[in-house]
């Protein structure tokens, strides 16, 4: 399997659960993920959080920031580099 093949699979599985993108309603860091995602054609839902609910959602985290990119495997991609190295693979 070619690592694009490798990275695709990554973020789209079997095609039944959709990749998530968890990240404030801002550009920041994960725009450019959000980019190269529509670009390479692979869904995602962009969940926004909203500032208010930020302190609640914080814990429930992985290491208390944002993005998070949920695979479709369940786990949790926590840097934006990583995203769009995987997102520019695919
Ligand atoms: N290395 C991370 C940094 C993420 C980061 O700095 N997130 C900030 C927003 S850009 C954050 O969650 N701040 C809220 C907090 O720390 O409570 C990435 O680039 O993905």
């Amino acid at each position: 399997m070619s690592s694009s093949e490798a990275a695709r699979k990554l973020l789209v599985g079997d095609g039944t659960t959709k990749l998530k993108l968890e990240y404030f309603n801002i550009e920041g860091v994960a725009e450019q993920v959000r980019i190269a995602l529509t670009i390479a054609e692979v869904p995602f839902d962009d969940i926004t959080v909203a500032f208010p609910d930020w302190a609640a959602k914080k814990p429930t985290t992985k290491h208390g920031q944002l993005p998070e990119l949920i695979l479709p495997s369940g786990k949790i991609v926590t840097d934006s580099m990583a995203m769009l190295r995987l997102a520019g693979e695919a």
